[in-house]
């Protein structure tokens, strides 16, 4: 899973990535042009739990990478802004599974906003209009394109063509009424035709709602108040402030929960940033356990057996037999595998069973 942090300039960007890879890349560039990249494992202490009674090897969490990109230019006439951040940057973001769009709401008079007042609305919606111009320029192009040859070629492709030509209309159409793709609601079909253009307005998009210090106590009317005004589709508003997280992820781990405490912080800005990545892109975690390795594996929640065999190798989706199964809060309480068997929890799924969060899969198969 990968999730590009972007944001106007000086929003904040760096310090939130700083936060959730414990760096130090430079912030304060007001305007920077380097990108940070970062892998973050993501934190499950089911799995230090599984690791006491498999004593295993090694223990593998799942893992994000984060990209901190930074601000496109703004779009002028004839120029779209984003598409004129450097190319990898641009593959960079459009590769990602979600953003993590920070906005500034912090004040800060040493520091003052280039637009002379902090406006997180305004700011939020000028970050998203320029990805909506970088989308609608592609879906122009490749318009163009098909309006020009794509009335060649076999049957099969001139229908293909045509059907795709249909889907970027409506697109278009979409993105000019100023919605992003990801409202479109799609069916599947069309989703599968245009997938191949990695459109930004179409990824799920977590809104970060750069607070100040002294405001975390106004922070949630905040985030309703920006909510009331984002009715978009695979979008969630949380708020913090970045500058404290950065801070608290400096600290040892209890100074940080005496620290948090102090300020009525229930969860670290890390674990918040990646519980709601995960409740964002849909995802759940099944675990292996074993004298090897325990480890979690990120899958689309209502995976199927076979799909999450699929997730740790192909041969063992091929090959499948069948999946035995158990929920960790069973094997937890029950204390090994051969205690969940006696005791009926271990259980034998066949290919369509739904996997569900926190399952223990061992997959039988074929070579
Ligand atoms: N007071 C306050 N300052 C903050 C907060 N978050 C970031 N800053 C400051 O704002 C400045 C910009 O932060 P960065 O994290 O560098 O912002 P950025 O979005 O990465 O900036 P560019 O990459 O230059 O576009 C730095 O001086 C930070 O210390 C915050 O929550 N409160
Ligand atoms: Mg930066």
């Amino acid at each position: 899973m990968q999730i590009a942090i972007v944001g106007l300039a000086g929003a904040g960007k760096t310090t939130v990535f700083n936060t959730l890879t414990r760096g130090h890349a430079e912030t304060g560039g007001y305007g920077g042009i380097t990108m940070n990249v970062g892998v973050v494992k993501v934190p499950d202490e089911r799995l230090n739990r599984l690791a006491e009674i498999f004593k295993p090897k090694k223990i593998v969490h799942a893992d994000v990478t984060y990209v901190d990109l930074p601000a496109p230019p703004a779009s002028t006439e004839g120029h779209v802004g984003t598409e004129e951040l450097p190319a990898e940057h641009l593959a960079r973001l459009r590769d990602s599974d979600a953003l993590l769009h920070v906005v500034r709401a912090f004040e800060d008079a040493s520091h003052p906003h280039p637009e002379g007042n902090v406006d997180p609305r305004r700011d939020l919606e000028r970050l998203d209009l320029e990805f909506m111009l970088a989308d609608l320029a592609m879906t122009d192009r490749r318009l163009e394109r098909l309006s020009t040859g794509g009335r060649h070629g076999t049957q099969a492709e001139r229908e293909s063509n045509e059907r795709e030509e249909q889907v970027l209309r409506r697109l278009k159409e979409t993105l000019e009424a100023g919605t992003p793709i990801r409202d479109a609601a799609l069916e599947p079909d069309d989703e599968k035709q245009i997938r191949g253009f990695r459109f930004l307005t179409q990824k799920p998009v977590l809104v970060l709602l750069n607070v100040g210090e002294g405001d975390l106590g106004g922070a949630q009317a905040l985030v309703q108040s920006i909510a009331a005004g984002y009715p978009h589709q695979q979008a969630l508003i949380e708020a913090l402030s970045a500058q404290i997280e950065m801070e608290l992820g400096e600290l040892e781990p209890d100074e940080a929960a005496v620290f948090m405490e102090e300020l009525g912080i229930a969860e670290s800005g890390l674990d918040r940033v990646i519980g709601l990545s995960y409740r964002l892109l849909g995802l759940v975690s099944f675990l292996t356990a074993g004298p090897d390795e325990v480890r979690a594996w990120p899958i689309p929640n209502g995976s199927s057996a076979v799909d999450a065999a699929g997730a740790i190798h192909s041969d063992l989706a091929k090959g499948f037999i069948r999946a035995e199964t158990v929920a960790y809060d069973d094997l937890l309480e029950l204390g090994s595998m051969a205690e969940a068997r006696k005791a009926g929890r271990l259980r034998s799924e066949g290919k369509t069973y739904q996997v569900k969060d926190g399952d223990v899969i061992e997959i039988l198969f074929s070579k």
